[in-house]
């Protein structure tokens, strides 16, 4: 039976059967009602100061007392709450009665992450990282990179999992602590993939334009580098363009590849002054959807993967 359709019934059922002996009496005491829905009294009392579910019966000595109507309310409270529904929602759903809208919070307004058409480990991922377990998070990264290899872990997997969060991130202004979970498991296994021995050349340098925090697909693209035997310099997240000048100074790259995710971090000054250098790198990488139209035209513009991929491998 469909939530909402279970929702009707028990409805109609706790009004016509399991209720009306209370609403003949006085009410019930808190105490009660906890004992008989099986609800804390400080959870009864945080959902009447919070969500305005509180008894609205007929007062006894200095207390009112929930009536049947209000028994009906907590129980969809603790019902919606208990299937995933966030609380505020539960809690308007069961003040208005709008049963019907259980789907809809269910499907999208509440913390469904949608996948497209990425298979059930992507459903997977989605449902284990907004459960924030780490755990299982880790383990189905881990087994994806070990079976599939970086680039296809990332475009068919973590790519898909990663945008839908953004989706329902932009939709709800919630799941920011989901999007750390799973940024820090993803960067982690990521980074766990054996790097090639001290010493090896490192021609490739990768780096997040300054204040760019979105450093994911270059820790991506050195994983997939490492696979292959190929080592690189990965700065990582939000790299000033002095420290970035320098590094390229240090270590002579033959390629550098610039991350910028959002058009707040992508200044072209950035690319120009790598274009600028004396000894400047055979290749300037503008990566990331956060670069627009206008770029110098020596930078390279590669949109996925294992395009980059290829270009560095080439250079190495
Ligand atoms: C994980 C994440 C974070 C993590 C980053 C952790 C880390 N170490 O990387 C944390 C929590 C720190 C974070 C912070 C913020 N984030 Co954030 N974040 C994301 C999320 C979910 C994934 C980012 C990512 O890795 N994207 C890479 C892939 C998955 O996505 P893509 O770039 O679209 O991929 C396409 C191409 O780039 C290409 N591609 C994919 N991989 C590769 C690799 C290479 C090498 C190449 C060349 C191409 C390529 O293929 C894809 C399909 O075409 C995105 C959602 C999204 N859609 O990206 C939001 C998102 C980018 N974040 C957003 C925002 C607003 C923020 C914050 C400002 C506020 C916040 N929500 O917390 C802050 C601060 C950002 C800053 N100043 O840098 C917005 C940006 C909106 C915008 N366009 O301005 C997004 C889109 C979420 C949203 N819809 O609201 N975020």
């Amino acid at each position: 039976m469909r939530i909402f359709d279970s929702l009707r019934l028990t409805y109609r059922r706790n009004f016509t059967l399991r209720y009306p002996p209370i609403v003949e009496s006085d009410g019930l005491s808190p105490g009660a009602v906890s004992r008989r829905l099986g609800i804390a009294v400080t959870t009864l009392r945080t959902w009447h100061q919070r969500y305005g579910l509180g008894p609205s019966g007929h007062a006894h000595g200095s207390h009112r007392r929930y009536n049947a109507e209000d028994l009906v309310r907590l129980e969809t409270m603790r019902r919606l709450t208990s299937e995933g529904v966030p609380a505020a929602e539960a809690a308007r759903i069961a003040r208005t009665g709008d049963v019907d809208s259980v789907r809809t919070a269910r499907a999208g307004g509440g913390h469904a992450i949608p996948v497209g058409r990425a298979g059930p480990q992507a459903r997977g991922l989605a449902r284990a990282a907004t459960r924030l377990d780490m755990p299982t998070v880790r383990s189905i990264v881990a087994a994806a990179v070990a079976e599939h290899g970086v680039v296809a872990a990332w475009t068919e997997l973590l790519v898909p999992v990663l945008v839908g969060i953004g989706k329902r991130h932009e939709a709800t202004q919630r799941l920011i602590d989901v999007e750390h979970l799973l940024s820090r498991c993803v960067a982690e296994v990521l980074g766990s993939v054996p790097r090639p021995a001290a010493g090896s050349a490192s021609t490739v340098l990768l780096a997040c334009a300054d204040e760019e925090q979105h450093s994911l697909p270059l820790e991506a693209l050195a994983a997939a580098l490492a696979e292959r035997g190929v080592g690189c310099h990965l700065l990582g997240a939000r790299v000033p363009l002095d420290a970035l000048l320098d590094a390229v100074r240090r270590t002579g790259p033959a390629m550098v590849v610039l991350w910028s995710q959002t058009s707040q971090t992508a200044d072209t000054a950035q690319l120009s002054a790598l274009l600028d250098l004396p000894h400047r790198p055979a290749l300037v990488v503008a990566a990331g959807p956060g670069w627009g139209e206008n770029l110098p035209p020596a930078a390279l513009t590669p949109t996925s993967l294992a395009e980059a991929l290829s270009l560095a491998v080439a250079v190495s």
